[in-house]
Formats: C-alpha cells, structure tokens, sequence
C-alpha cells in the first residue's frame, strides 16, 4: 500500500531534511505534493530524481491527500491543519500549534507510542531540545523513577531556519574580515534587539514570558511533562543559542526516585534504548558533539555521571541533529508507526 503525501514547508530547513528522510528510508508514497507559502510557491524541488513544482498551500491543496507533513510556521498550521483533517489527511504537525492541546497527541514514537490510538485527525511533534531529552529519559524514568529534571540547552541555529544559518555564516566572515557584524534576525525574527550570534553565545530562544522563562524553555517544561504523563515532574529549562550549525546540546540534570542508582547502571540501561546511542568513555574521550551528530538519526547520551553531593542526582549530556530527530525524523517515524499501529485510512 501506499500514501499520498503532503509536506507544507517543503523548502524550509525541516521541509528540505522531511523530504530526505522520506527518501532515505523509502516510505511508501504513492504520490508526493509539495506545498509552500505564496511566496516559495513555484520553486522547484528534486524528489527521488523527479522534479516538483511547489504549490502555494490552500484548503482545496489537501483533496486526496493521506499524511499531511506540517512545518512552515504555526500560523499556517492553525489555519490550515484543520483544513487538512476536514479532507481526510492525517497531519502530523512540526509546530508548536496544537502540542499542549488535550486533544492532540504530542508523541516522539520511542516513548509514548500508546498516545497515537487516541488521535482526532493533528498529531503534534514535539520541540526539538524537547523530542532528544526525554528519549533519553523515557528509559530511566521507566527503570527508576523520575523526580527532578534541570536542563541547560547548546542549540544550533538551524532551529531557526535557514536564513538564521545564513546570518551566523555572513557575520562570522565579516567579523573574520575585521567587518562589524549584522545581526538582523536572531535570538528572534520579530523582536525588539538582535544580537551576534558568531562568535558569542546568546541565552534567549523564543520570546519571553510573564514568569521570565522563554517560550523554548516553557515548550520543553510543558512538553516533557506531557510525552512523559507527569505533571508532578518538576522540570526547569534554560535555553541558550550557540554558533553551531546543527545539532542541539543539552547539558540534564535529573533526580531519580531510587537513591542509590550508579553512573554504570544508567549506562547500561541507555545501551539499549530505543532509538539511543551511548558514547561515554572518558579514558578515551568518547562522548557526543554536535559535529558528530550531524545527518545521524539517533539520540546521543555521554557524560554520565552522580551528582558529587546529592544521592539520587544524575547529570547527562544528549546530542541530536534537531532538524532529524528533533523534527523531519521524528515526524516519518511518527507515520510509520502510524501505518504499524494499522491508525491510518487504508
Ligand atoms: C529552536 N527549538 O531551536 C527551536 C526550533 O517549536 O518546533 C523549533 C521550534 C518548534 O529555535
């Protein structure tokens, strides 16, 4: 069997790596519609060795249409997604539109699979820095309990898109040149300053809130409690943006609820996780880097080790490539478990 598949955003930085991803690991399209905003519209795009013409997305673009691959921004996911549901797609959403909606499943396929069954037609993928952390958590929530999760992000510019890439590279050139830098979009497009990202290390993703946590920070507070099913789970986050290109770093802090859990049992348990790869040798200074994560589909985890003074604390670091398993990645896996779990129209 087949599927008629829509990627809205197709010439996005997440579009561009959905499109990869479907191909690499041949998902059954029976037919691929490209979608864009009016102005991507008429772009071509190469899938499979057959060019597409990207059309402007609308209502009537969803006839047809089976899986609807959401990611150009939530404003068109709000608008159109129920659109899309209306016509009979299943949209599998990459916003932050419809994640802390009770009637939408906010899944990432290693943790919380069960959530799909419940599915009125969205199903949302979690944020990125939020998506790589409790795949990693899942595992020792499961085993031991989880009380306290305390994370500090390294995220890569992509998750801003691709004009946020193109402005740490121009301003990393012009600073080499002994030019000033330009900052014109980051931390955020439409706020009020922006600041150098080359060469510094900037602590706002999103805007800010009331409570003086940004919207980054909130999305990976909010989310983690929901995939995991634990509103009593105390999370903070701190969101920082770094001059990488891809792949996000995160440096957590947990508190199990057993108290006498070693470094070495933590390991093992994540030897086998779904979806996680360990790299942690110290002797041999084996552990994840953005660098090294880049285009790779899996989790990283490294550095683990106890908290020097508290007995159930545990501090790991998670590398993962955001746009893979933090969004396109995430996203295939989320219909191919979809089409498992016999939960789309045959
Ligand atoms: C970033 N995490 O790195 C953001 C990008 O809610 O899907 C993803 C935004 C989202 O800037």
């Amino acid at each position: 069997q087949t599927y008629h598949v829509a990627v809205v955003g197709a010439t996005g930085a997440v579009g561009e790596k959905m499109l990869e991803t479907l191909s690499k690991r041949s998902f059954p399209i029976g037919k691929l519609t490209l979608l864009s905003s009016k102005r991507s519209a008429g772009k071509t795009l190469v899938y499979n060795n057959e060019t597409y013409e990207v059309q402007e997305a609308t209502p009537e673009s969803f006839a047809g249409v089976d899986i609807a691959l959401f990611s150009a921004g939530g404003s068109v996911s709000k608008k159109l997604a129920p659109e899309a549901v209306k016509h009979g797609a299943i949209v599998i959403d990459n916003t932050s539109a419809f994640r802390m909606d009770t009637e939408v499943p906010l899944v990432v396929p290693e943790v919380n699979p069960e959530d799909l069954t419940a599915h009125k037609g969205i199903i949302a993928n979690p944020n990125c820095s939020t998506i790589q952390m409790v795949a990693a958590l899942k595992p020792i929530k499961e085993r031991y309990g989880l009380s306290r999760v305390i994370v500090s992000t390294y995220q890569a510019v992509s998750g801003a898109g691709t004009e946020a890439i193109e402005e740490m590279k121009q301003q990393s050139r012009d600073l080499l040149d002994g030019k000033a830098a330009e900052p014109k979009i980051l931390p955020v497009g439409g706020d009020k300053k922006h600041y150098q990202i080359a060469f510094n290390a900037i602590p706002q993703i999103d805007v800010f809130q009331d409570n003086g946590y940004t919207f980054e920070e909130m999305k990976m507070i909010n989310e983690t409690k929901k995939i995991l099913h634990d509103e009593d789970l105390s999370v903070s986050a701190t969101c920082v943006r770094l001059p990488v290109a891809s792949g996000h770093a995160e440096s957590v802090y947990i508190e199990t609820e057993a108290t006498d859990v070693t470094a070495e049992e933590i390991k093992a348990l994540l030897q086998t996780a779904e979806g996680v790869t360990l790299q942690d040798d110290p002797s041999t200074q084996t552990y994840p880097m953005p660098a090294l994560a880049e285009g790779k589909d899996d989790v990283f985890v490294g550095r683990v080790r106890k908290d020097p003074d508290v007995a159930n604390g545990i501090h790991l670091w998670v590398v993962s490539d955001n746009l893979l398993k933090g969004a396109a990645l995430n996203s295939v896996q989320i219909a191919e478990r979809m089409i498992e779990m016999k939960l789309l129209n045959s």
